[in-house]
């Protein structure tokens, strides 16, 4: 039944076939979107890293090209792993990626497109100066990878970081250069941060202060704030810090100054890994793109074909509060929005389940707003619990009543709730604010014992009493369940992999298991139509 490919998405970036991971090198040029990602050519699990390559006109459907960078010269040919682009002087697209070497050494390396009148920059060229840098003076040779998208200073350099690990401590090591050849590595790192390990895939670009729009990498001024990201190997989630960039110095400073990762800010709280972005000059727009790794087994890998897909493009800006990055799914995404259901102001008693009928289960968009008329009921709030949110989820999952919730939405459910992902809020109080807890719990999403089914949650920072609602959008879409709450400022992605997808009786639930009713007081899902992504022959 897994052959038959019931977890296959149809909105989500994915080749036909294969491995694929981290997105590479995003832009937009000359009226066309290119997304590069790490694959391998020949088989569904890692290896022979390459560049697979695909472009688009609008983010959502995307034409198959050849791969872009290959395995074949000494400096990459045991594998051309993640990079980053940047368009020289608003004209010019240049890849800075790394290649593994004849000696298995990490070094990074250039690519430029043989032809620019190609609107689709099919082939890339390999000049002979290759590598650009290389892990010398004290840089570990593997652990040294994945240089972002370089930016332009005001003396005329060009500046980039690569990723590195420095006796145990993250480092985005910078390096500059005038020709874009020759590269210097300064005398301090952009950023390092104690006990970290291995930065992999940073990235590092302006927000402004206030409004959605989005900066080119090379911009600054007083209205800006920078954020650092980085990959942490180690645990595999994304984590960023908010802060300036100090042009005398040349070094990221963070607004706080805890040097723990734990206390940094996640894009994502569920499986999201190794996010790039890139500034889409067309619609003046930052957009975000994610490797979402599967969570089921080799086996069923090699029975379905594929792994690894991205998720949905999501601009990302700056909260109005200045505390937190907000994202939300690229505009674009709703042109596939087709026949749905919806309600307006529907009373959700205690212990209540609604069925959202109308919609194809398994590949849908829905977005809620919970209106709470009784914020007294909610129960009180234990700082501790700041610390672990996932385990306040596990503690109390769905079926168990709170005050205030647990409210929310039961995904991919079978008709007798044996399967389902339960997405859902929790609201306590706390001294002087109320807190929201969002949960997405896959402990129930499948009968297979094989697949790994955590609970992810996350606190939203939102003044519930200010706003007076909850909103929640989350997008289904086979093996995917993408939540964003509060209107994009946390969000939490999952893969299921429910027997019901293959059998085929999959049912969608609003419910509401808090000790009062509530208000639903606005309700839209959409079925999705499915977009052209990688079709041979596209
Ligand atoms: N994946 C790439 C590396 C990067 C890692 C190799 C992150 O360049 O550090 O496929 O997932």
């Amino acid at each position: 039944s897994i052959a038959s490919n019931q977890y296959r998405t149809a909105c989500h970036f994915q080749p036909p076939k294969n491995w694929m991971n981290d997105p590479n090198g995003p832009m937009h040029y000359n009226g066309v979107y290119h997304l590069f990602y790490q694959y391998n050519p020949y088989s569904v699990v890692a290896g022979n890293k390459s560049w697979g390559h695909s472009t688009s006109t609008d983010l959502i459907n995307w034409t198959p090209q050849d791969p872009a960078i290959d395995r074949n010269k000494p400096y990459d040919i045991n594998g051309c792993w993640s990079g980053s682009a940047t368009i020289l002087h608003g004209s010019k697209p240049v890849i800075l990626y790394t290649g593994i070497d004849t000696e298995k050494r990490q070094v990074q390396n250039v690519a430029i497109p043989k032809n620019l009148s190609d609107p689709f920059l099919r082939e890339w060229t390999k000049p002979d100066y290759n590598p650009i840098m290389e892990p010398i003076d004290g840089i570990n040779a593997s652990q040294f990878r994945d240089p972002m998208t370089a930016w332009h200073g005001s003396d005329g350099h060009w500046r980039v970081a690569v990723g590195a690990e420095i006796e145990g401590n993250g480092t985005a090591i910078l390096y500059k250069s005038n020709d874009f050849v020759h590269w210097v590595r300064a005398a301090s790192p952009l950023h390092t941060s104690r006990g970290s390990g291995m930065w992999e895939c940073p990235d590092f670009y302006p927000v402004l202060s206030k409004g959605r729009q989005g900066l080119d990498t090379s911009e600054n001024s007083r209205d800006v704030k920078h954020v650092l990201k980085m990959s942490l190997a180690e645990t595999q989630s994304d984590h960023y810090m908010l802060g300036r960039y100090d042009l005398e110095k040349d070094v990221f400073v963070p607004d706080k100054t805890v040097d723990d990762y734990r206390e940094w800010l996640r894009y994502d709280y569920g499986k999201f890994y190794a996010s790039k972005t890139f500034f889409d000059e067309k619609k003046k727009r930052r957009i975000l793109w994610s490797w979402l790794n599967e969570s089921d087994s080799k086996a069923d890998d090699l029975l379905k074909g594929w792994a690894g897909i991205q998720a949905v493009p999501r601009t990302i800006w700056l909260d109005s509060n200045g505390r937190q990055l907000v994202q939300w799914p690229v505009k674009e995404l709703e042109s596939l929005r087709r026949t749905g259901a919806h309600l307006h102001n529907t009373e959700l008693k205690t212990g209540g389940l609604f069925e959202i009928k109308g919609v194809k289960a398994s590949q849908a968009n829905v977005e809620v707003d919970f209106e709470l008329p009784n914020l007294e009921i909610a129960k009180p709030f234990d700082p501790s619990w700041l610390i672990d949110p996932p385990k306040l989820c596990r503690d109390e999952d769905a079926s168990v009543q709170g005050g205030l919730g647990p409210f929310g939405l039961l995904i991919l459910a079978s008709p007798n709730l044996e399967e389902h992902t339960a997405v859902f809020f929790r609201v306590y109080k706390a001294h002087n604010r109320y807190r929201v807890l969002l949960c997405s719990d896959q402990r129930r999403s499948s009968l297979r014992p094989e697949v790994d089914k955590p609970a992810y949650g996350s606190f939203v920072d939102i003044d519930i009493k200010k706003e007076g609602k909850i909103s929640l959008r989350t997008l289904i879409d086979h093996s995917v369940v993408e939540s964003f709450a509060g209107g994009g400022r946390t969000c939490i992605t999952a893969r299921v992999y429910p027997e019901v997808l293959v059998t085929g009786d999959i049912h969608l639930y609003a419910f509401n298991n808090g000790t009062e009713t509530i208000k639903v007081s606005k309700l839209q899902a959409w079925d999705m139509a499915k977009p052209w992504i990688n079709v041979e022959g596209e």
